[in-house]
């Protein structure tokens, strides 16, 4: 029984995200750039279904839905080599097509005029599946398409679908940077409250680690986010091969996610991933031996986290979930657990069961990789709250001095307060709060 992820694309990084997603998923299944099938993908013992249909004539569709309120990106997808990848019901752009302006509100308006449109694709694509797991929906969180937009989605499928897993991969801007979008912290707070309040589960990235994981493990200097979004489809890839090669374990999406996210509210995870190697830089030259522990022991290294966190010290893991993919023997993880164990390379929240899970995955057989050994970390770790103080303390920065907000006040929803601002600053303040909470040994028993 195929259990169907519907992924959902908003916005510039949504699109070029999801691209990237689609082309490794299409490489790891043997599946051509126009949805046929391979001649030497003869194995067949993954399951494509997941994330894949087939057409009449039996070629692949990807179960996806591509949106934005400006044309450039999903033209330029339609213009590549993966143009007829994509079943063109499922493209989403208005023609009267300006975008929104880096404006969340902008982006918010336009889903609710013209939701029968979207969520008549959203339904079609939900009623193609035999048993639908959930959605994923990709995104950055600072511009107005992919956070607005997004975050009207978020709403929406809560309402439609309460049953259904919502998942996302949401970008982060770069905050140590001075940004040319001034109103950055707004749309990210005004997103992250929906992010709190309409998603299961939220793989955080930002660009900040992002470009410095480019510049520091691929030696790249300036990164491009063709670059950077191929470690992004890295890491989706790796966190979906269990759902896709299937083993005794992790099965589904919300046995992934329950083993990760034991109080509702904190349910946003960061990632690490080793070793890479993308398609642009030298394999070989990053070439070294893997062995399980190297990996697992990496994994935990702050430098190979894809999220940018001040950890202070009493900060520490909720959940870890270690998939390694490759040669990996359970003896070896054994002895890894041991050694991470005994050297105290992680510490674990004072009130629940201290471990590192560990899936073992088989991997494609038809895409090489230079290492023995890789392995993705997903984890709850509460110094997420530090990127989520970051974002707060940018926006009261500027909500102090009413910075900007006629912008805003233009779209109806605004018209006559900001009150929607204030809630969502304390919404995410009680997510803030709620992650330091869970550092404290009474966190369960507290309140009873
Ligand atoms: N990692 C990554 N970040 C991106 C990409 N494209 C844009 N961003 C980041 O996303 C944020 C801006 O959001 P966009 O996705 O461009 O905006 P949008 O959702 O299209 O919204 P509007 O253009 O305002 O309608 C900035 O922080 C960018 O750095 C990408 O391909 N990859
Ligand atoms: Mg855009």
């Amino acid at each position: 029984m195929p259990r169907e992820i519907i992924t959902l694309q908003a916005g510039q990084c949504g699109n070029q995200i999801g691209m990237e997603f689609w082309k490794q998923l299409c490489a790891e299944h043997g599946i051509s750039n126009d949805g046929t099938l391979e001649d030497f993908a003869t194995e067949g013992n993954d399951r494509k279904d997941v994330f894949f249909y087939q057409a009449d004539d039996e070629h692949y569709i990807p179960r996806a839905i591509l949106m934005d309120l400006e044309p450039r990106v999903i033209d330029g997808i339609l213009a590549s080599e993966y143009a007829t990848l994509y079943n063109p019901e499922n493209i989403f752009l208005p023609t009267e097509g300006g975008g929104a302006g880096n404006n969340w509100a902008h982006g918010y308006c336009q889903g609710e005029q013209m939701s029968e449109e979207i969520l008549d694709m959203i339904d079609r694509e939900a009623d193609g599946s035999d048993s639908l797991e959930g959605f994923m929906l990709l995104h950055s969180i600072a511009g107005g398409t992919g956070s607005g937009l997004g975050s009207f989605l978020l709403e929406k499928l809560n309402d439609r679908y309460p049953k259904k897993l919502v998942q996302t991969y949401s970008v982060f801007p770069n905050n140590e940077e001075v940004s040319d979008v001034v109103v950055q912290p707004y749309n990210s707070v005004l997103a992250l409250k929906r992010l709190t309040l309409n998603a299961d589960c939220v793989v955080v990235l930002d660009n900040a680690a992002l470009s410095r994981i480019a510049c520091d493990r691929l030696h790249l200097t300036n990164p491009t986010f063709a670059q950077t979004n191929q470690l992004v489809s890295t890491v989706m890839a790796a966190s979906t091969t269990t759902l896709r090669y299937p083993g005794y374990m992790n099965n589904d999406l919300v046995g992934l996610v329950a083993a990760l996210i034991p109080t509702p509210k904190c349910h946003f995870l960061t990632t690490a991933y080793t070793p890479f190697s993308i398609d642009s830089v030298d394999k070989a030259k990053s070439v070294r031996k893997t062995t399980v522990l190297d990996v697992m022991r990496r994994l935990l290294q702050p430098k190979n986290k894809m999220v940018s966190t001040s950890p202070s010290k009493r900060s520490c893991y909720i959940s870890v979930l270690n998939i390694i993919q490759g040669e990996a023997d359970p003896t070896d993880v054994h002895k890894s657990l041991l050694r991470i164990r005994e050297r105290r390379l992680a510490s674990f929240i004072p009130w629940g069961p201290a471990s590192i899970q560990v899936a073992l995955t088989r991997k494609s057989p038809y895409v090489q990789t230079p290492h023995r050994v890789s392995g993705l970390m997903l984890a709850n770790h509460t110094s997420i709250a530090s990127l989520f103080k970051r974002t707060l303390d940018q926006y009261d920065r500027l909500r102090k001095r009413r910075a900007f907000l006629d912008q805003f006040q233009r779209q109806k929803m605004f018209e006559n307060s900001f009150e929607e601002f204030d809630d969502s600053r304390a919404v995410v303040q009680d997510l803030v709060d709620e992650y330091i909470a869970c550092e404290r040994p009474d966190y369960v028993t507290k309140g009873q």
